[in-house]
């Protein structure tokens, strides 16, 4: 490590975060403007993350980028260069209108990103990556405290779309915007992370392999062959409504039925791609029946249809097997018994008994 005065150091930490009104599909594929707004909570800094560190050296030649340990080719991380672009960008526009300014635009940059959970497996890791990312390197060449959170998220954006969304705590809407330029495609906390404390993730793990299909070709071959993607796009702006109603309310009973009906209806988007996507195993889907079963028990006569109060646990799923379940505090050790007890944990390991949104392997 060189011990140039002028190197400076940062190391910052983004969580995962994970949609209740999900994003899939791009009305620009460079840009990475949505076709629909989305709508998530971010998890705790405690729970799932990516932990990057960016140091800024006059020493160094070139920009160098190690992920989970493994240098990268920066070069042929497209999205990471566009990032980068636009960090310096910015930071030169400052450097220009004020000439006392440190030139920490030019300086090269080594780049080290870490998470602490799987890699690809429909994790959204790469929301929290791509947060941490631009996040980090913002403090590092000095853009951070001048732009608003909002205009960081933008940047975090050009990474990977959900990515934005990791940029705020609580409760986040990514606002699709209109403008071609993505001006207006930005994240808004909607509620921060103190709004609703007893609001608990619990992530279940059903397999930690990498996906087969990869996010962002999915969702384009979606955009190109679904028609049903195009009445999920005309229903969104009221989901979009009715959840962020719900969260205002914290009203459970609203916020599990809309979270299970996107999740469903983002699925049954990707079965309608042609040729499918199926990102659910028979573990997700077993997952699905012992969540709708368990609701049934509470929320009346059992008959079908929506609007109904007393639900206890609220499933959602990503690009990937692996089930998210929104859930209130007190029903968290009953959910979590279920689980031991319908997915018993592997012979020789103890029940699990962590939750508030830990990795629990099935
Ligand atoms: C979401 N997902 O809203 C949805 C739900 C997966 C399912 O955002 O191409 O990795 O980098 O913008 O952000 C995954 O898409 O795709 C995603 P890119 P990204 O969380």
């Amino acid at each position: 490590l060189s011990t140039n005065p002028h190197a400076f150091e940062v190391t910052v930490s983004a969580p995962v975060n994970i949609a209740v009104v999900k994003y899939w599909g791009k009305r620009d594929t460079s840009l990475l403007l949505p076709t629909n707004s989305s709508l998530s909570l971010t998890l705790s800094q405690d729970d799932l993350r990516s932990t990057t560190t960016v140091r800024a050296d006059p020493s160094f030649e070139r920009d160098r980028l190690w992920l989970n340990g493994k240098e990268e080719d920066v070069t042929k991380n497209k999205r990471m260069v566009n990032v980068v672009r636009e960090l310096r960008a910015l930071r030169q526009r400052m450097e220009q209108d004020d000439a006392s300014l440190e030139k920490l635009s030019a300086q090269k940059l080594h780049v080290c990103s870490q998470n602490n959970f799987p890699t690809a497996a429909g994790l959204a890791s790469s929301a929290s990556g791509f947060a941490a990312l631009t996040f980090g390197i913002a403090h590092a060449i000095g853009v951070a405290d001048k732009v608003s959170r909002s205009d960081l998220s933008r940047l975090a954006r050009l990474g990977s779309g959900s990515a934005c969304r990791s940029l705020f705590g609580g409760f986040v809407a990514w606002e699709m915007g209109s403008r071609p330029d993505g001006v207006d495609s930005v994240a808004v906390q909607v509620a921060d992370e103190s709004h609703w404390p007893d609001m608990e993730a619990l992530v279940l793990v059903a397999s930690d392999a990498r996906k087969d299909t990869p996010s962002t070709a999915g969702m384009q071959l979606t955009v190109e062959t679904s028609e049903l993607l195009q009445e999920r796009i005309r229903q969104v702006p009221q989901r979009m409504q009715d959840m962020k109603q719900a969260i205002a309310n914290k009203d459970y009973d609203a916020f599990a039925e809309l979270t299970m009906m996107d999740s469903n209806q983002f699925h049954a988007v990707c079965l309608d791609t042609f040729p499918p996507i199926t990102y659910l195993n028979d573990v997700s889907r077993a997952v699905i029946h012992l969540i709708t079963a368990y609701n049934a028990l509470f929320t009346g006569d059992g008959r079908s249809g929506r609007g109904k109060k007393g639900y206890r646990a609220a499933y959602t799923f990503d690009a990937g097997p692996n089930a998210v379940l929104y859930i209130l505090k007190e029903h968290v050790p009953e959910v979590l018994a279920l689980v031991n007890r319908f997915f018993p944990p592997p012979e020789g390991e103890g029940e699990r008994k962590e939750y508030f949104g830990r990795a629990a392997n099935f």
